[in-house]
This record gives structure tokens, C-alpha cells and sequence, in this order.
């Protein structure tokens, strides 16, 4: 007889013998760029406060051009959770609940308004999907119909980080991780500005904001003050591994979301680490 046992525990393993945590020896294994699973998908976020909490005004132009995209790119559309999400960290941080609690509650809003989004692109074959489905059964979705709505916040739930006492891991981290993660051909990030100034146009110092035409990640962590995008989202850019540049798009005039997924320069592009993760 063959002695089994003995070859069960002997694994062949390159990561075997070694530490997870010492990067010259996991390097040659595990520093390869990984595949891109959905190399065809384009994922569109839009902004929850910016665009959804604007009611009909905002989205049903959004919707519009959304559904004259559908012959042209296969689409994961995200949600942000918008002021309900603003409402509910107001009074949860008055409670004193801690930041994993508000992060699954403040998650909820954000798949509201994809619930809403998909109800109005239903004729078209458009259903919100849940994140499990997102997770595992983007594929088969996407070949039965153009497009998918989802929650663009990541479900980090009670695993929230404790950096800070709001999530900090939220609609716009949670779709650049998705993107990056399935290997996307991009991501576009809609909102109710034209792209990214040195300072917040609708602030005290609306005078002196000056538009970036394209900025890199590492610049934006850099510049100080408010940004329309999640500081998260940044943090996961300088470590991105497919991704390599991202646009955000004012969702309040029409045809700028059009023209950002068919190449064109429209807004801010912001380049990520990722070209030099090869
Ligand atoms: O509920 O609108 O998915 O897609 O982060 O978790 O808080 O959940 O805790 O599949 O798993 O509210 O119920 O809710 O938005 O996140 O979903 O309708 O376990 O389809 O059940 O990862 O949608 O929801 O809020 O996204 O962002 O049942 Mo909702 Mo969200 Mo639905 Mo989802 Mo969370 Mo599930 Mo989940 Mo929870
Ligand atoms: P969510 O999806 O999380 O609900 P959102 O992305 O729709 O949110 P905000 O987070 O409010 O919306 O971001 C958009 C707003 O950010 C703009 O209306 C703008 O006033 C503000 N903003 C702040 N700082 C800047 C900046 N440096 N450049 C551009 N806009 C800025």
C-alpha cells in the first residue's frame, strides 16, 4: 500500500517554508499583476448626495443617458448613500455607537438609492444585484443583460476601521476596490461639480478654486482641505493593481458621462499607483 498520509503532508507549496510577511520572499510568487476578470466591464459611480438626493431633476437625465450607454458598454452602475447616510451619522454618533455599527447602517442608503436607480432602468433589463451576487455572479449577469445597479459602499460592516469615528471606507473606496478587484476597463466617478479643485467650489473659498485637469493620487492625498472623493479611495489608488487612471464627471450636465466612457477627457482624471504595480 502507499503510504497517503506522508504525501498529504507534504504539500508543494512556493509559500510553505515561510513567513507571509517578509515581501522578498513572497515577491516572486505573489508580486505578479493578477488576471482582470472582467476586462470588458465599465463601472460608473454615482454620487448619492450629488445626484440622487437631487431628486427627479438629477437622475432622470442621469437615467436617460445611462440607457442610450447600454448598446455601447457593459455596465456595474454603484450608488452612494447620500444624505440619509449624513442623517443617520448625526444621530448614531449622538448615541455614541461605534463606527462598525454606523458603517453597515450608512451601506443600507446606498443600496436604496440602487434600488431606485434599477427601478427607473428596469425596462431595459436592469436589476439592482446584491453584493454576494456582485462578488461571485457578476459574470452571468452581465452576459444575460447590459447592465447591473449595486451599492457602491464596501460591506466592511463590524470590520470597519477604527481610524476614525465615521466609516472611512465608503462609496467611492468601495467602487474603486470593486473596479480594481474585477480588473474593470475603468471607473467613472459621477458627481454635481466638474471634476476636482484645489479647494471646494461651493466653500468660503469658492474664488480661488482652481480645476485639475488630471492630478495624480499621491497629489491629492498632498492637498489639503476637502475633496468630492473619499481620502480612502486615495490610500487604495497607491496600491491598485489594474486601474490606472479614474475620471470624475459632473452627472449634472448632460452627455459628460457619455463622453468619459468613450475616452474622452471631461473632467479630472486622476492617475492611480497602479501602472507601476506591474
Ligand atoms: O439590502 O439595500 O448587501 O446588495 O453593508 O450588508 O448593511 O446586505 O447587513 O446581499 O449583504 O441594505 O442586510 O445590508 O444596501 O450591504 O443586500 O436590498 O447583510 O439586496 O442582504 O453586503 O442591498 O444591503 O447595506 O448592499 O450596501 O438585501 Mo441593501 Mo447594502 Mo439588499 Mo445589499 Mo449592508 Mo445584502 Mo450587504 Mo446586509
Ligand atoms: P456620496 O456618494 O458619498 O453620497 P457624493 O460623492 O455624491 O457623496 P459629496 O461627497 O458631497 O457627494 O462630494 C461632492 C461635493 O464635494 C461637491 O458638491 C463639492 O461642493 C464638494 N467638494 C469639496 N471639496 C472639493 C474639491 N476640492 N473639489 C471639488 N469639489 C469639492
Amino acid at each position: 500500500m502507499s503510504d497517503t498520509s506522508n504525501s498529504i503532508k507534504h504539500v508543494a507549496s512556493p509559500l510553505a517554508q515561510q513567513t507571509l510577511q517578509d515581501g522578498s520572499l513572497t515577491r516572486p510568487v505573489a508580486g505578479v499583476r493578477p488576471i482582470r476578470l472582467l476586462p470588458w466591464l465599465q463601472v460608473v459611480k454615482i454620487g448619492g448626495r450629488s445626484i440622487m438626493d437631487r431628486g427627479a431633476a438629477a437622475i432622470l437625465p442621469i437615467v436617460d443617458e445611462l440607457r442610450r450607454l447600454l448598446p455601447e458598454h457593459r455596465l456595474l452602475i454603484l450608488t452612494g448613500a447620500g444624505i440619509r447616510a449624513r442623517h443617520l451619522y448625526g444621530v448614531g454618533l449622538d448615541l455614541g455607537l461605534p463606527v462598525g455599527s454606523l458603517a453597515p447602517l450608512a451601506a443600507s442608503e446606498a443600496g436604496q438609492n440602487g434600488h431606485i436607480l434599477a427601478s427607473l432602468l428596469a425596462p431595459e433589463g436592469v436589476s439592482y444585484v446584491e453584493h454576494p451576487t456582485i462578488a461571485n455572479q457578476l459574470a452571468i449577469h452581465l452576459s444575460a443583460t447590459r447592465a447591473v445597479v449595486g451599492s457602491a459602499f464596501p460591506p466592511y460592516h463590524h470590520h470597519e476601521f477604527p481610524s476614525s469615528r465615521l466609516p472611512t471606507h465608503r462609496a467611492d473606496a468601495g467602487a474603486f476596490l470593486l473596479a480594481d478587484a474585477l480588473g474593470a476597463a475603468g471607473l467613472t466617478i459621477v458627481e454635481d461639480v466638474d471634476g476636482i479643485y484645489s479647494t471646494d467650489p461651493n466653500g468660503p473659498d469658492a474664488d480661488k478654486a482652481q480645476f485639475l485637469g488630471e492630478v495624480s493620487s499621491a497629489d491629492l492625498v498632498a492637498q489639503e482641505g476637502t475633496l468630492p472623493v473619499d481620502r480612502a479611495m486615495l490610500d487604495v489608488m497607491a496600491n491598485a493593481r489594474h486601474i490606472e487612471r479614474v475620471q470624475v464627471v459632473n452627472g449634472l450636465v448632460p452627455g459628460r458621462l457619455t463622453a468619459a466612457l468613450r475616452g474622452e477627457h471631461v473632467g479630472t482624471i486622476i492617475r492611480t499607483g497602479a501602472a507601476s504595480h506591474a
